[in-house]
């Protein structure tokens, strides 16, 4: 037996001592970009995130309607891991099918499909226009396009056919599939369109949509691959991994993270080891959680991407209580950090780390970056917003989302606890989250909190972050003076109301 001499601290016992603001520190100068995967020291990683935030591996937060929006204002969705592998697959490839700017018709019918099913399917999926192939399979021989412009149910009838109201090949405007977005862009402007269809083979592979062009202007920071299509990542477990990751690399997922309370295990340096004799360095897989250097050491050693930190500190987990495992996150971190600069320095090998739960609110997040964190993950944040899968319900006259952890019984998430078939314990609750809006307001204002902060203290990217910042550990008596004092005339922008 051993007693680590420090005692356990978590992110709420720092502040930051501000540093000298010089005329550089402006916000349109800051770069909160961070890597995303292990690169040599000085290179670039072959994944940054622009926005240092990812989602965490959770049923109730990362479907594939939060991964779209979250990469298309910089940050990454790992798509959780406790289902089927097919149906885990499909989420990955229903994000990748979203090109900044490209989109896959959602909607494809036969020329001999009925205007009113035409109608609902548009209604169904959300568009406003359909593709009319041969066949009325996305890959079939394109024939034309018919958008809700094109007819009304009402003077054509709901019986009367797509061929016969469709804009046919002949006369539409289209582009060859090496067309860039911003050729699509000019050819959309200069023949008023208001759809480009993209032609290879005689198939459709995708649109470029005007009304999206606004929608690209502001998402100039997505997370996107090589081809433009955003990136997504995806959950795995140290069991079903060589079923899993090859149906998740065939997806398209572009990063994949071990699953699992407990990291520092034989059975994660086995997966990891698995993906690269398969991969070598094209997948990347993230492994975790840590709280402390040795941990990191193995995992590193093992050929992590990046590793995870964090035992018991989440919003929805009871591990500490249930097993009496974890750390405070401060004391993980900068243990975990001092690891990963000794480990780059005697490798020349940087990997990445990501803080993972009990982020409270966004000075939590600061601190973890300030910390030496590359990026953090979050659940009760997420779960909180319109893109996350779970139900949005009123209780008293205040909106609320369900929220419910990994270790519960409603998730049975036996893979990532180390239990078998039903679980016999729980390591997490089943609750309620208040509503707090959409994910693109809320992360526009994170990341204004952020910068703010780094202006601060005199930085301007995450680098010079970890580097220069100064933190002190604050008393019980200071830490009780950190919040309003007043009674509050209405609610402020944070409470999401
Ligand atoms: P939070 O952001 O505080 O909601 O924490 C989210 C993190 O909590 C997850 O990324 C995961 O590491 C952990 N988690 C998920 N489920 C549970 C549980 O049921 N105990 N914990």
């Amino acid at each position: 037996m051993k007693i680590l001499p420090e005692i356990s601290r978590t992110l709420s016992e720092y502040l930051l001592i501000p540093g000298l603001t010089t005329e550089d520190c402006t916000p349109d100068n800051v770069d909160v970009g961070a890597p995303l995967v292990r690169h040599r020291v000085g290179e670039e990683p072959g994944i940054r995130v622009a926005t240092p935030m990812v989602s965490a591996i959770m049923q109730a937060v990362s479907s594939p309607t939060l991964a779209v929006a979250l990469a298309q204002v910089g940050g990454l969705s790992f798509i959780h891991q406790n289902q089927r592998v097919e149906d885990q697959a499909a989420d990955v490839l229903s994000v990748k099918r979203h090109k900044a700017g490209f989109r896959t018709s959602e909607v494809t019918v036969a020329p001999t499909t009925p205007l009113g099913e035409v109608s609902r399917q548009l209604a169904d999926t959300e568009q406003g226009v359909a593709v009319v192939t041969r066949s009325g399979e996305a890959d079939g021989a394109f024939l034309g396009i018919i958008s809700l412009d094109d007819f009304h149910l009402e003077r054509h009838g709901a019986s009367e056919t797509a061929g016969n109201r469709m804009r046919g090949r002949d006369g539409l405007v289209t582009a060859p599939a090496t067309v860039s977005l911003s050729e699509a862009n000019e050819l959309i402007w200069k023949h008023h369109l208001d759809v480009l269809p993209v032609i290879e083979d005689d198939r459709v592979v995708s649109l470029v949509l005007k009304r999206d062009y606004q929608a690209h202007k502001t998402y100039h920071r997505a997370t996107v691959d090589g081809e433009k299509r955003l990136r997504v990542g995806a959950g795995i477990n140290s069991r079903d991994f060589k079923d899993r990751i090859p149906a998740l690399v065939e997806a398209g997922a572009d990063v994949l993270c071990l699953d699992s309370s407990d990291g520092y295990s034989v059975y994660q340096a086995r997966t990891v080891e698995f993906a690269r004799e398969t991969y070598g360095d094209d997948v990347h897989v993230g492994a975790g959680n840590v709280v402390d250097g040795r941990a990191f050491r193995y995992l590193a050693d093992a050929g992590a991407a990046f590793v995870k930190v964090g035992i018991g500190g989440g919003a929805i987990c009871t591990t500490r209580a249930q097993k009496g495992i974890g750390r405070g996150q401060a004391s993980a971190l900068l243990d975990v950090v001092e690891a990963r600069d000794a480990y780059a320095q005697e490798t020349g090998v940087y990997v990445p780390l990501c803080c993972d739960g009990g982020l409270l609110n966004d000075s939590h997040m600061a601190m973890a970056l300030a910390m030496g964190a590359d990026f953090i993950m979050l659940g009760r944040y997420f779960a909180r917003l319109d893109e996350s899968p779970s139900r949005k319900l009123q209780i008293g006259g205040q909106w609320y989302k369900e929220y419910w952890g990994e270790g519960s019984r409603r998730a049975q998430n036996a893979a990532r606890y180390g239990q078998r078939g039903q679980m016999v314990f729980e390591e997490g609750v089943d609750g309620y989250v208040p509503y707090a809006g959409s994910l693109y307001d809320n992360v526009e204002r994170t990341r204004a909190k952020l910068t703010s902060t780094m202006i601060s203290c005199g930085s301007t990217n995450l680098r010079d972050f970890h580097r220069d910042a100064v933190l002190v550990p604050v008393s019980a008596e200071s830490f009780k003076q950190t919040g309003a004092e007043v009674q509050l005339r209405q609610p402020t922008i944070d409470s999401g109301e």
